[in-house]
């Protein structure tokens, strides 16, 4: 090196220095930036590398491991344009993926452990839904890149040495989808669930009926869906998902270990299903026409009775509702509970609840109690909103808290449990801020880190852990109609909601998370996500 100039050699030193940053951010910052946050990490040395000749190995024969397995290779097959075959056979000394099932308690129903060295990358779990989980956090360790749909040219595409063991915080972690307000196709609700999957979020709540449209077909009361699901809010001209397509969204999520909860809501925000059959129309629903209606003077008869509603396709709520001595009503949420519980595998059947304002007081709690009933008699646990609370509450209840403090409470007392989807921290519907064009803001303004900064077991006094099935994300669509508004209320709060729900709290601290998330906006950018690009966020350049 004697002839080298000084410079030169500086600047060789400067490059080796700059090489090796390059490699760090290849190989070992990708286990810092996961998202949700795992319970257990060790880091290791190096990095395994997807090759040209990589392979997959299940050895169980088992049909739901062989399946997740060519899931994981259909992920990674566009992206790098690897075969990536899946096989049974003996396992190669090296460069290989495998997938297993282990019998070890403390992985539970949804946890994975994933080992990661040069040779090979070992994922196993105790059920085959931990094994879909741990495939999540292998996405999000390889470059961002991976996420294309094409074939990338010129990438390693390595994975850092690490191992890891992660096991979910809570069982239910949700998001719910109002397709009531506007209609979304099959196809949009399948890439919500995608979207779910790789947040590793598991239960899909899906409001499908309300004031403005009935979105389910029952076969038994036809005009439902073909006239209470003709149209929706601005007029447009709705829709509704035949069964077929339903058991089609169903089998989708299950694939992707989501569980489909089906929302019917009652007794009140029913117009769509009074304005389809007049037998339903106790009278006492006044469809708002211009501006707000008064529901003060709305809570006696307002005429009309056993005569069809208007549609409507309004914003207000509340001014609808079931009567209880109707002679239809019960044939009517009989045959609909029936036919959806029939449906729909899940254990759960939400029946709506919340704001009752026009149905009689005392005629409210005899209602869900008989809502319990029916749906039990169908085979089917039964979760409402909160206010469901002030109903007869069993241990296999769980109340839905968005507002009050007080119901959750009473839930509890009463022995239900609690989910979580407090409107000013999860309302995905709610404005960023002042500026957002779209949503509402009646709750709260949500900024980013307002969606992050909370914690389940802290949020209403003497709610508990124990107490807390898990957490949901609701997603009202009042203002929204289009797959790309849907991202932007969405992203980016959705991934730090599903780490409350998914990761322990403890160390849960937003300026650790904002470097996270930050490097998560290039897999938005590769996945073509419409976000928001929050300010409270430092995105990479
Ligand atoms: C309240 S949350 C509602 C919905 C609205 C939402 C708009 C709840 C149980 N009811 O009917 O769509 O606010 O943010």
């Amino acid at each position: 090196m004697q002839n080298i100039p000084h410079f030169t050699k500086s600047s060789l030193f400067l490059l080796v220095i700059f090489l090796a940053a390059c490699k760090k951010d290849n190989s070992t910052l990708k286990i810092d930036l996961l998202i949700p946050k795992p319970m257990a990490v060790t880091k290791g040395n190096g990095a395994f590398d997807l090759l040209h000749s990589t392979s997959i190995y299940t050895s169980q024969g088992n049909k739901e491991v062989a399946f997740i397995a060519n899931y994981l290779a259909d992920k990674l097959r566009p992206a790098t344009g690897y075969p990536l075959v899946v096989s049974t056979n003996a396992i190669p000394e090296d460069n290989f993926i495998s997938l297993d099932l282990v019998s070890d308690a403390s992985l539970g129903e949804e946890g994975y452990q994933l080992t990661v060295d040069g040779a090979s990358v070992k994922l196993l779990a105790n059920k085959p839904a931990g094994l879909f989980y741990g495939i999540q956090t292998l996405r999000q360790l390889l470059p961002a890149q991976i996420e294309f749909a094409s074939n990338q040219k010129g990438i390693e595409w390595k994975i850092p040495a690490v191992s890891i063991k992660d096991v979910p915080t809570y069982s239910w972690r949700g998001s719910m989808l109002d397709v009531a307000r506007h209609f979304f196709s099959v196809e949009d609700v399948k890439k919500y669930i995608d979207y779910m999957a790789l947040y590793k979020m598991n239960v899909l709540h899906l409001s499908l009926s309300n004031d403005q449209g009935w979105r389910i077909e029952i076969k038994s009361w036809p005009n439902l869906a073909i006239h209470g699901g003709s149209t929706q809010v601005g007029g447009g001209k709705g829709g509704y998902y035949t069964q077929e397509q339903y058991k089609e969204i169903v089998a989708y999520a299950q694939k992707q270990y989501i569980t489909i909860v089906p929302e019917i809501d009652l007794p009140g925000h029913i117009n769509a299903a009074l304005a389809s059959y007049g037998e339903l129309n106790g009278g006492i629903t006044l469809v708002p026409e211009k501006g707000r209606i008064n529901l003060s003077t709305n809570t006696g008869e307002v005429g009309g009775k056993n005569k069809p509603t208007e549609l409507y396709t309004g914003i207000e709520v509340g001014f609808s509702t079931l009567q209880y001595n109707q002679e239809a009503t019960f044939r009517f949420v009989n045959d609909v509970i029936r036919e959806l519980s029939s449906i729909t595998p899940g254990e759960y059947i939400h029946v709506g609840g919340d704001e009752a304002r026009v149905t009689k007081k005392e005629e409210y709690i005899k209602f869900i109690n008989k809502f319990y009933e029916i749906v039990t008699a169908n085979g089917k646990k039964m979760i409402g909103w909160e206010e469901i609370s002030q109903a007869d509450i069993k241990g296999d209840i769980i109340a839905q808290h968005w507002d009050s403090p007080s119901y959750p409470k009473m839930a509890v007392e009463k022995g239900g449990k609690v989910l979580m989807s407090p409107a000013p921290k999860v309302y995905l519907d709610m404005q960023y801020d002042s500026t957002t064009k779209l949503g509402l803001h009646w709750a709260a303004y949500i900024e980013v880190k307002d969606s992050y900064d909370w914690e389940p077991t802290t949020l209403v006094e003497g709610i508990a852990k124990e107490n807390i099935i898990g957490v949901e994300t609701p997603l009202w669509t009042e203002t929204i109609s289009t797959m790309k508004e849907i991202e932007y209320m969405l992203f980016p709060r959705f991934p730090g909601i599903a780490e409350i729900a998914w990761s322990k709290p403890e160390g849960r601290n937003w300026d650790e998370y904002k470097v996270r998330l930050a490097a998560h906006g290039k897999r938005f950018d590769v996945m073509g996500i419409n976000y928001y690009k929050s300010k409270q966020v430092p995105w990479e350049k």
